[in-house]
């Protein structure tokens, strides 16, 4: 049984978790904190890591190519090469140029920090460029790559509304705005398991918040 050690206001952990639910392969969760976590699963403290009965694996995007060849039944990345490196094209770009460069506006726009006026503006140029070439590689027909729920699709529904509220929150303006981002999260949010995985992290995130500082 694999276990998947983390907390669910953490939207790297809910991309695997995703992953698992949707694609029916058994698993326990592991409360673990940042600052609470094993260090010999996961070197740099990070969450989410993965216990399997033959060892551990840290780093969301190697734990979801693990799971999905140790359990290949109800495939997330397609057989066809080209197909896969699409799924995988899209992931890439969501963590690298998107998640990874508004993570610079989370202090600001979800932790009560400042974020320098500078930065602000460095980030906001770098974000509007990289959605417009995002936007060249989406289709929401009806999901992100196309006519199948993949592996992409768990990245999206966890990195696109951060996206969306941090530039909101920071430039008063969602930048994901001329993509069909919202219907496309309202229409996934209608499959069980991406609501549940929702639910999971606002009752998390609450219970976060209201833990001691310090
Ligand atoms: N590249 C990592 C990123 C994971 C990550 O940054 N997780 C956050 C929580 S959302 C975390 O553990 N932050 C604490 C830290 O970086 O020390 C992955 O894909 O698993």
């Amino acid at each position: 049984m694999l276990t998947l050690c983390g907390f669910s206001a953490s939207n790297y952990y809910n991309k695997v978790k995703l992953a698992l639910l949707e694609k029916g392969v058994p698993f326990t969760e592991e409360l673990a904190w940042i600052g609470e976590t094993d260090r010999s699963a996961s070197p740099l403290g990070k969450v989410p890591y993965l216990r399997t009965p033959n060892g551990t694996l840290c780093e969301s995007a190697v734990i979801a190519d693990y799971i999905e060849s140790a359990y290949p039944e109800h495939p997330l990345i397609p057989a066809d090469p080209l197909a896969a490196g699409k799924v995988r094209e899209l992931i890439t770009f969501m963590e690298l140029h998107l998640e990874l460069v508004a993570r610079n506006l989370y202090p600001q726009a979800f932790f009560g920090g400042t974020v320098s006026e500078a930065a602000r503006e460095k980030v906001g140029l770098q974000l509007a460029k990289n959605i417009a070439a995002f936007a060249q590689l989406t289709k929401f027909a009806p999901y992100i790559g196309g006519d199948h729920f993949t592996a992409a699709d768990c990245a999206a529904i966890v990195h696109l509304p951060l996206v969306s509220s941090a530039t909101k929150i920071i430039y008063g303006r969602d930048f994901l705005a001329e993509l069909p981002v919202r219907e496309y999260l309202t229409r996934m949010n209608e499959r069980p398991h991406v609501a549940r995985v929702n639910a999971d992290r606002k009752t998390n995130t609450a219970e976060m918040l209201a833990r001691p500082k310090g």
